[in-house]
């Protein structure tokens, strides 16, 4: 493992000291002349031409599945036929969504009603009402249940009984699907049963937890886990059997003891019987995304604050850690300052969606504007992609994340912008993705080759969404204000908030006039989203290859060594003073002047965070003086991510003992019995930090000293980093990290001794907290000593 920047935290001593006043009149100056101007406004004529090309893609994915596929889950779109469980090759755990049961035209009914369509409605309702059955001897993912089938048939239901009053239709339905959504709760409720509550992630839809392929089953991800109470409580409200709401909300309390205690972040993964944390990155997507969706809509649902107040807190950390300007970027949940991963995954997308609906508009107009340069960059958002945004996982499977942040977004602004950027993801959608059998994921951004594969949220979520983008709200036959989007962009009405039984009703769609909004203050209507995303114009623009004239110099990327760099600063109107030089910068253009104060905002932040991360997770080795045994010096060392961390005033101490061999990368020690209870040193190589600790665990030591193979490096020349592990967390001991030249100083010190050295493994500043109190105490004898002896 190398130490890589963003592993890296201890920067801020090696930047140069930067002077920022006379740039700021500068910058300032150019700023003030500078006048945004709004995106070209989309005529109503174009924007109902797209309106309509978003119904023609829907029902050339539907009708391609209806013809080839159903009742199968799903259309394979380039062999055009269906996917069924069991019966089409196997595609590992991912195949867990399918359960037989005609999830796309569940999870798509309620998009007929949506395009206005209720004969087809009609016409899918009695079809799902004859086909549909879940008494099938299959494991399925409890989470894809219940928001693509719960969610489906529910949505279904309510807006089967709202066209019999609303449209003097569909007078034959008595409730058949809130009943089959019924069984299917049930079917998902031995999932549950559980010490935490928190619920597993699969379950037999036949045979419950009883499958003895479910025997082992224990971790679950934390959106797995928390996105299941939007659709339990309506099926409780509408049912009026309380079981399924009360299991929903006990996953979810059981869920946020689990947070950490000091970052309020998740982590990833769960142990569902322990409710220990088996991965502990937090960030926004993959395995945790929904869960503070539903934290948030669970609130704007039920009416219950809890669920705003946790929202709250999370989405402080979230914004404290997690958010880097524009970017999402996972960290540790217990230990928020080091980011645990370089890349981003595109279900982040969905997060300014959520930003929106929460009243934060002015980020989600920024991560939004990041997303869509990547779009831009790799014609798709790849599934994974780096902090320098380049490909790290190239699939797209057609997602609707992207496309729901947009709708909102223009929903919240009226900014025309989002029209054109989701012009150009139908757009796009229809040249790379079409195929004369439906719409084809594509496996591979950057060969555009396609998978023999389209999930079903492509017609219950992607193309619902840019239905409704393009739609005016008063051409839609239901109001969509007063429903709440599920995960799965499923309609459940608010008035369920007010059901304490079976029955209810809606509410008249003028009860809220929209004028009310719009006397807000601030209006949303007045807020001006082009100059939030103007500075981040050219956010990723140039970053492939890195160097290219136009990528923003981030201060986390500035290196003080680096020629480019400092011309890139000067040309931003940026002063450096630095030793015997004097260059006045000033800014190129308006441009360059916003993203050179832009530059010094993030390099203030940068450096205060690096100050309080380099006090707060620096190791020291540190030792009593051959001189005096009470002087005592420390080494500087670096944590690991996969070992306790040692805080306040704790510490381990022992003799140093080297590993023999060195490496420390075979199954035992030859000097193992005398490794018990001393503070191991092993040599950096050969095998991974984590497994040179399991050993010195096993062989009974009292901690590990980790020492660089690379002779002359030092921290105080590179940057200090956190050592990686692998996900579990069965190291005990702690594990720190030497520089070689720090390590031969001590190595120098033990070789001069006759007597074992002893040695403290401590943090740095508890270290530094402890040589002050005994400077103060030494001060106080001083003057005590000195005073005269009347004084006394
Ligand atoms: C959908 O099934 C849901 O939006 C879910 O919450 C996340 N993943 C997919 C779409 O990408």
């Amino acid at each position: 493992m190398s130490a890589t920047s963003s592993e890296s935290f201890v920067r801020g001593q090696r930047l140069m000291l930067i002077f920022l006043v006379a740039l700021c009149i500068v910058v300032a100056c150019v700023l003030s002349t500078e006048t945004t101007m709004p995106t070209q406004n989309m005529s109503n004529k174009e924007r109902a031409e797209l309106r309509e090309e978003a119904r023609d893609m829907f029902y050339h994915a539907y009708n391609a599945y209806m013809q080839n596929a159903y009742p199968a889950d799903e259309l394979m779109p380039l062999s055009c036929k269906g996917r069924y469980r069991g019966v089409t090759p196997s595609r590992g755990d991912m195949d867990d969504i399918l359960g037989n049961f005609s999830m796309t035209l569940v999870d798509t009914l309620d998009t007929l009603v949506l395009l206005g369509d209720f004969t087809e409605f009609e016409h899918a309702v009695k079809l799902v009402i004859r086909d549909v059955q879940f008494d099938s001897d299959i494991i399925v993912s409890v989470f894809e249940t219940n928001i693509r089938m719960v969610g489906g048939l529910l949505s279904a239901h309510i807006l089967a009984e709202y066209l019999q009053k609303h449209a003097d239709t569909m007078h034959w339905y008595k409730g058949e699907l809130l009943e089959m959504s019924r069984e299917l709760g049930y079917r998902l409720l031995p999932a549950f049963n559980t010490s935490t509550g928190i619920p597993h992630a699969r379950v037999n839809l036949r045979l419950g937890m009883k499958d003895p392929m479910l025997k082992k089953s224990r971790e679950t991800c934390t959106a797995c886990a928390g996105t299941i109470l939007l659709e339990f409580a309506a099926l409780s409200r509408l049912t009026g059997d309380p079981i399924f709401e009360v299991r929903a909300h006990a996953a979810m309390d059981a869920l946020w003891k689990l947070r950490h205690r000091g970052s309020d972040l998740m982590g990833t993964v769960l142990n569902v019987h322990s409710g220990d944390w088996v991965r502990r990155d937090s960030g926004v997507g993959a395995g945790i995304d929904s869960y503070y969706e539903y934290l948030f809509k669970s609130y704007v649902l039920l009416g219950d604050d809890k669920y705003l107040a946790r929202f709250n807190r999370h989405y402080n950390a979230v914004m404290k850690y997690v958010s880097e300007g524009p970017m999402l970027l996972d960290v540790l949940m217990h230990r928020p300052h080091a980011k645990s991963k370089n890349f981003m995954d595109s279900l982040l997308a969905f997060w300014p969606g959520l930003q929106v609906l929460s009243g934060d508009l002015k980020p989600a107009v920024q991560t939004h504007e990041m997303l869509y340069q990547v779009m831009q960059m790799h014609t798709f958002i790849p599934e994974a992609f780096t902090v320098d945004f380049q490909i790290h996982w190239g699939q797209h499977p057609l997602r609707p994340e992207f496309i729901e942040s947009t709708y909102f977004l223009y929903r919240a602004t009226g900014d025309h912008h989002y029209l054109q950027v989701g012009k150009k993801a139908l757009k796009t959608l229809q040249q790379h993705a079409k195929v004369s059998c439906g719409y084809a994921a594509v496996n591979d951004v950057r060969t555009g080759k396609h998978e023999d594969r389209m999930d079903s949220f492509v017609l219950s979520e992607t193309i619902k969404y840019l239905f409704l983008l393009f739609s005016d709200p008063q051409d839609l036959i239901i109001n969509v204000d007063e429903f709440v989007f599920t995960t799965e962009a499923h309609l459940l009405p608010l008035s369920i908030a007010q059901l304490g039984n079976a029955t209810f009703s809606f509410r008249q769609t003028d009860e809220h006039n929209v004028l009310d909004f719009m006397r807000t203050c601030p209006s949303s209507n007045k807020l001006f989203p082009e100059k939030v995303r103007k500075p981040l114009r050219n956010f990723i623009t140039g970053s492939c290859p890195r160097t290219t004239a136009g990528k923003r110099l981030s201060a986390l990327d500035f290196q003080a060594s680096n020629a480019d760099h400092l011309r890139a600063v000067y040309d931003m109107g940026i002063t450096m003073v630095s030793v015997g030089d004097r260059s006045q910068g000033k800014a190129k253009s308006h441009e360059e002047g916003e993203m050179g104060l832009q530059f010094m905002q993030e390099m203030l932040e940068l450096t205060k965070m690096q100050s309080i991360n380099q006090l707060a997770q620096l190791q020291a080795v540190a030792y009593a003086t051959d001189e005096k045994p009470q002087d005592w010096i420390a080494l500087m060392a670096g944590p690991s991510h996969f070992s306790p961390e040692l805080t306040g005033d704790q510490f381990v101490q022992g003799d140093l003992i080297l590993a023999k061999p060195l490496r420390a990368c075979d199954e035992t020690l030859e000097n193992a019995e005398e490794a018990k209870g001393k503070v191991l040193v092993a040599e950096r190589g050969d095998c991974t930090f984590v497994s040179k600790a399991r050993l010195a665990q096993k062989v009974g030591a009292a901690a590990l000293i980790v020492c660089d193979n690379v002779p002359g490096s030092s921290g105080e020349t590179q940057p200090m980093f956190a050592m990686s592990g692998d996900g579990k967390d069965d190291v005990l001991i702690p594990v720190v990290f030497m520089y070689s030249m720090e390590f031969g100083k001590l190595s120098a010190v033990m070789q001069r001794r006759k007597q074992p050295l002893r040695v403290r493994v401590m943090q740095m500043v508890e270290f530094k907290r402890w040589q002050l109190a005994k400077e103060q105490r030494q001060n106080q004898t001083a003057s005590v000593a000195q005073k005269p002896d009347k004084e006394l």
